[in-house]
């Protein structure tokens, strides 16, 4: 039906133009050829300087209505410090092409009007001019040299690496179908070594784990830099070819397979920053859900974002990553809440290279979780019937001898008991329900001593302790397997008094 409407359209359009030729042929023919030509050549004259009044202001007023919807105007202003630059030239370049866009249409549709066909008129021949040539060559020369000079000064300095001695953070970002997987380089500053032939399931970006650098890496959700401090991105993708785009901060560059790439940039506008200043725009004001009534306005709830910039395939557009650019209070804070990826998806497991191996990072992370589960019972009321299992204290099989390994966390009670002076401490040992129940309850009675006797030995007063055996009488888990065994062999400790 369409197609038949289109086609009759097309065929009475045919028939109304077929019909204007034959009247302007007949008209021609009454009011003589010449007359007609300079009749439709006044008219074109005429039209070319309506054209030219109404192109030009349209473009004027179209460009200024729609001014805050380009990148360094209205509420997209540049949030790092080499994007103010990039602003600049933009605007820079956007003026000369608009002096030349303004001169050139000018002229083109004014000359059309002036030099319209004339009764007797007469076209000059000028076969050149040096003076005209050499104005319509040196202007643009030396105005495409200064934005191209400009423009590639621009480029060295944002494209800088950093330089030796800076002070800077590195993180990094994989691009995945679909996906960023970020990664910071934890408490050392230092990412750790990857290679692309140990990626699986568990090891999604091929971290190397025999690398001491990898055991504190660890891998957010979204990006948090502190504000003002330098940030360098390494960025590598694993499949096809993304583009790590952050268009707040003007930063975008492609993550390619096989072949690492950078970007480095500060940003000076905090997240909260940014809403504040955006709050004065109407189209910030509105519900960031339209459909809730009591939802939040759009400034309240902007983030800025991290997305692909490259067309990678059909999920494409779920690449999007939060970004949160915070006090350094904050961002440490945050730091705090972030957990190593080895620690916590790979240690003690089938691919862990490092079985029987104790790391740094590790016994940091012990001594944190410890210090914490401790001061949330210090200022408890209800103190003195919580416990606290000490999962890293381990005896030797079948004996009362303590691993090497526990005196991490051995050491980490003895500096509680002596920042805390006046802690009294009960020590409370308990085997599996392997043997013979009684043979069990010696076991932990003296497994409790062995860590008092620790302890003592490092000089806290024995009267602060006391341990006490409770064999296999209070198992955690009562599976019938290896695992619910190993954690039913414990020490745990009770606060006594304070
Ligand atoms: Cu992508």
């Amino acid at each position: 039906m369409t197609v038949l409407i289109v086609f009759i359209c097309i065929a009475l359009l045919s028939i109304v133009f077929i019909q204007i030729g034959k009247i302007t042929e007949l008209t021609g023919k009454i009011k003589g050829e010449e007359e007609v030509q300079l009749h439709t050549n006044h008219w074109n004259g005429v039209l070319s300087i309506i054209f030219l009044v109404v192109f030009l202001c349209g473009t004027v007023i179209s460009a200024w209505y729609f001014k805050d919807r380009m990148l360094g105007y209205g509420p997209h202003i540049s949030a790092s410090v080499h994007g103010k630059r990039l602003d600049f030239l933009f605007n820079v370049t956007l003026i000369f092409t608009g002096i030349v866009f303004c001169i050139t249409h000018i002229a083109l549709f004014y000359f059309a009007f002036k030099y319209k066909g004339k009764r007797g008129g007469k076209a000059a021949h000028i076969s050149h001019d040096n003076k005209l040539e050499i104005i319509w060559t040196a202007i643009p020369a030396v105005v495409m040299t200064f934005l191209v000079v400009s423009g590639l000064d621009a480029w060295n300095s944002v494209m800088a690496d950093i330089k030796n001695n800076e002070d800077y953070l590195e993180i990094e970002a994989t691009g995945v179908q679909f996906n960023w997987l970020l990664r910071y380089p934890g408490e050392d500053g230092k990412l750790g070594t990857r290679d692309y032939k140990k990626i699986s399931s568990s090891n999604p970006i091929g971290q190397d784990w025999s690398d001491p650098k990898n055991m504190d890496d660890f891998q957010p959700n979204e990006i948090v830099v502190p504000v003002g401090k330098k940030i360098r991105v390494r960025i590598v993708a694993r499949d096809v070819l993304h583009s790590f785009f952050l268009p707040h901060f003007r930063v975008k560059m492609d993550a390619v397979p096989g072949m690492p790439t950078y970007f480095v940039f500060t940003p000076e506008i905090t997240t909260q920053q940014y809403r504040e200043r955006i709050r004065q725009y109407p189209e910030y004001q509105e519900l960031s859900d339209p459909k809730d009534p009591e939802s939040k306005p759009r400034w309240q709830t902007f983030d800025y974002e991290l997305a692909c910039a490259e067309l990678c395939g059909k999920g494409h557009f779920s690449m999007r990553r939060i970004v949160k650019v915070v006090t350094m209070e904050e961002y440490k804070a945050w730091l705090k809440t972030q957990k190593s990826y080895y620690l916590e998806n790979v240690r003690g497991k089938e691919e862990d290279p490092n079985k029987g191996k104790i790391f740094d990072a590790e016994i940091k992370m012990h001594r944190d979780e410890f210090n914490s589960e401790m001061s949330k019972i210090l200022v408890d009321s209800a103190y003195s019937s919580k416990t606290v299992k000490l999962s890293y204290i381990n005896f030797e099989e079948n004996s009362e001898k303590l691993t090497e390994d526990s005196k991490y966390q051995l050491d980490d009670v003895h500096a509680f008991l002596s920042a805390n002076n006046n802690v009294k401490m009960e020590f409370d040992g308990y085997t599996d329900n392997t043997g013979d129940p009684g043979a069990n309850q010696l076991l932990s009675q003296s497994r409790a001593q062995a860590v008092v006797r620790y302890l003592s030995g490092k000089g806290i007063s024995p009267t602060r302790m006391v341990a006490k055996g409770f064999g296999s009488s209070k198992p955690i888990d009562n599976a019938n397997t290896e695992e619910a065994k190993a954690k039913n062999r414990r020490t745990e400790i009770r606060i006594l008094s304070k």
